[in-house]
C-alpha cells in the first residue's frame, strides 16, 4: 500500500495515521469479543488492564500461541498493508483504558521488530511524545519521565490505525496522560488526517472507555518444550 497520503508531516519520521481503518461493525465486533474476555485472562495494572495474544514477549523468546481467529483477521488486515516489511505481525496487546487512565512514557524496546501498529476502538485518545534523552532507558521508565517535555501529540480517533517506526520508535517515548478529558491544543499534529474536523482551543473532549489493539512482530519466538518424565 502507498502510505504517502497518510504520513503525519508535522512530526519526526515516521508516523502514519489512517482514519476509519476498520468499519463501525468491525469495531463493535472487536468490542464485544473483548467484553467477553474471561476475567483471569486480564492483567490488571494500576492505570489500565491488558491481555496478550500470540504469547508473552520475553528476552529469551516468546513462546508462540495461536491468535484467536476473530483477532487474526485484523492482524491479517494490517499485514496485508505490508506494514511490517518482510515480517508479519505475530502478537497483539489489548489495552483497556477507562477515563482517567493512561500509560507512562516508554519505548517499546528491543523485544519487538521496530514498528508499532495500533487500532483504536470505542473512543479517542491523545498519544504524547517526548524525546528520549537517556539511551539506556527502556520500558516503563517511571514517574520522573512524566516531567519530560511533550514535544508533540497525535489524536487517535476510534477505528483509526496508527503506525510508528524509524526515529519515532527509537528516539521518542510515547505516553497517554491519566486524564478524564483532553484539550485539543496546537501540539496535536495530525488534525489534517483526522476523520472529523476539530476546533483548536480550549475545547475539551471527554474520554470514554477505549480499547487499543497494538499489533507487532516479535522476532524471537520459540515453541513450548514439553518434558515427559
Ligand atoms: O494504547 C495505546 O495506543 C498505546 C499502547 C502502548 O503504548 C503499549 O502498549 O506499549
Amino acid at each position: 500500500m502507498d502510505f504517502t497520503g497518510f504520513e503525519v508531516r508535522k512530526c519526526p519520521p515516521t508516523a502514519m495515521y489512517i482514519p476509519n481503518f476498520i468499519t463501525s461493525e468491525e469495531e463493535q465486533r472487536i468490542l464485544s469479543h473483548i467484553e467477553r474476555t474471561p476475567k483471569p485472562r486480564w492483567s490488571q495494572l494500576l492505570n489500565r488492564r491488558l491481555v496478550n495474544y500470540g504469547g508473552v514477549p520475553h528476552p529469551n523468546g516468546m513462546i508462540a500461541e495461536e491468535i484467536p481467529e476473530w483477532l487474526q483477521s485484523y492482524v491479517d488486515k494490517v499485514n496485508n498493508l505490508g506494514v511490517f516489511e518482510s515480517q508479519n505481525a505475530n502478537h497483539v496487546l489489548v489495552n483497556e483504558y477507562l477515563p482517567g487512565q493512561g500509560i507512562l512514557p516508554h519505548t517499546d524496546g528491543p523485544l519487538f521488530y521496530p514498528i508499532i501498529s495500533t487500532i483504536s476502538c470505542g473512543a479517542h485518545t491523545v498519544l504524547e511524545f517526548a524525546k528520549r534523552e537517556d539511551t539506556s532507558l527502556e520500558e516503563d521508565a517511571g514517574a520522573d519521565q512524566l516531567a519530560r517535555e511533550v514535544r508533540f501529540k497525535l489524536l487517535l480517533e476510534p477505528r483509526s490505525l496508527l503506525i510508528l517506526k524509524d526515529t519515532l520508535y527509537s528516539d521518542y517515548l510515547h505516553a497517554i496522560a491519566e486524564t478524564g478529558e483532553d484539550v485539543l491544543c496546537d501540539r496535536i499534529c495530525n488534525y489534517d488526517l483526522c476523520e472529523n474536523t476539530y476546533k483548536i482551543g480550549d475545547h475539551l473532549v471527554r474520554r470514554s472507555p477505549r480499547i487499543s489493539l497494538t499489533i507487532r512482530n516479535v522476532p524471537k519466538t520459540s515453541k513450548m518444550k514439553l518434558k515427559f518424565c
